[in-house]
């Protein structure tokens, strides 16, 4: 039941990097980039790169297929007896790609019955996922919502696609809130642990964030990662002035009293391998092409 499954959960929650920053000098996370397709246009993303949400900007990711996924997997856990979490965080987004995302937990739960699985979405596609997330075994998700107003959304997505038909403008932040919210609320209700991304934008969101904060709490998750927009050449927001480093700061204190923040995002890459602050994914790519 979910009140069992909440509890089992909450346990992992101590041993995971990301949600846990006393964890994130010991326990090794991996990412399997299976992910490529995205079914959202974000205004700060260029889809040749990772997805921006939760992972360096400007950064391409050599996609896996899920077989060579359980590969890599069991090759990073052999190498690394800290392993303690494996993340789908894209390239594109792991439910606009949700076979290869499913199928590729399914068979690393056959190989290793304990290891938490961690997922990041925009969203869009979150509450006709729930149950599958539920049933192979994901405790921890991360939701990227920049917004709580559809207005507001409409000056950072360029459109949304969503069961054949793609939308735009307000429209399309409406279909995408209504979606993350419900969404949200549908895995903490499964005894999901989530956590909610916000990218923060000067002169769009910076002073709603509060308003975001203290939405998501509302619908139950656990804490909040406000994250630098690091301008992407070539984006629509590639010249989009940036947030300081005091501006982020000060905004997540103001927001600590409403929910617990994250301070120690590493914006890692879909691929990453090893501990947040230690990134050994160049050991395991392909070389290069000279
Ligand atoms: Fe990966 Fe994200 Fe899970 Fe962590 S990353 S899917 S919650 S296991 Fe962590 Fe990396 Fe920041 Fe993400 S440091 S970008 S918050
Ligand atoms: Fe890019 Fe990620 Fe937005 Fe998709 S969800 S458009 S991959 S930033």
């Amino acid at each position: 039941g979910a009140q069992a499954d909440a509890a089992a959960n909450a346990a992992r929650t101590k041993s995971h990097p990301c949600f846990t920053c006393g964890a994130c000098s010991t326990a090794a996370r991996l990412h399997l980039p299976i992910a490529p397709r995205c079914n959202l246009s974000c205004n700060y993303c260029l889809r040749k790169y990772d997805c921006p949400n939760e992972s360096r900007p400007g950064v391409t990711t050599a996609v896996l297929t899920p077989e060579q996924a359980v590969e890599r997997f069991l090759q990073v856990k052999r190498d690394m007896p800290n392993l303690t979490v494996v993340g789908i965080a894209g390239p594109g987004d792991s439910l606009a790609n949700p076979e290869a995302t499913f199928r590729t937990l399914e068979m690393i739960r056959k190989e290793d019955p304990n290891i938490t699985f961690c997922m990041s979405t925009n969203g869009l596609a979150l509450p006709e996922f729930v149950e599958d997330m539920r049933r192979v075994g994901v405790s921890h998700a991360t939701v990227t919502i920049n917004a709580v107003d559809p207005a507001i959304g409409a000056q950072i997505y360029r459109y949304a696609e969503y069961r054949g038909g793609r939308y735009t403008g307000e429209t399309a932040a409406a279909l995408l809130l209504a979606n993350q919210l419900a969404g949200l609320r549908a895995l903490t209700r499964a005894g999901i642990v989530c956590k909610v991304n916000t990218v923060m934008l000067k002169g769009i969101n910076d002073t709603h964030i509060p308003k975001v904060v203290e939405t998501v709490r509302d619908l139950g998750a656990e804490l909040t990662n406000i994250m630098q927009l690091i301008p992407v050449k070539g984006s629509a927001f590639e010249n989009m002035p940036l947030v300081s480093n005091k501006e982020l700061m000060d905004l997540r204190k103001s927001c600590e009293p409403t929910l617990r923040q994250m301070y120690h995002c590493k914006q890692c890459r879909a691929d990453a391998v090893g501990l947040l602050g230690d990134d050994r994914s160049i050991d395991y790519r392909p070389p290069a092409p000279a």
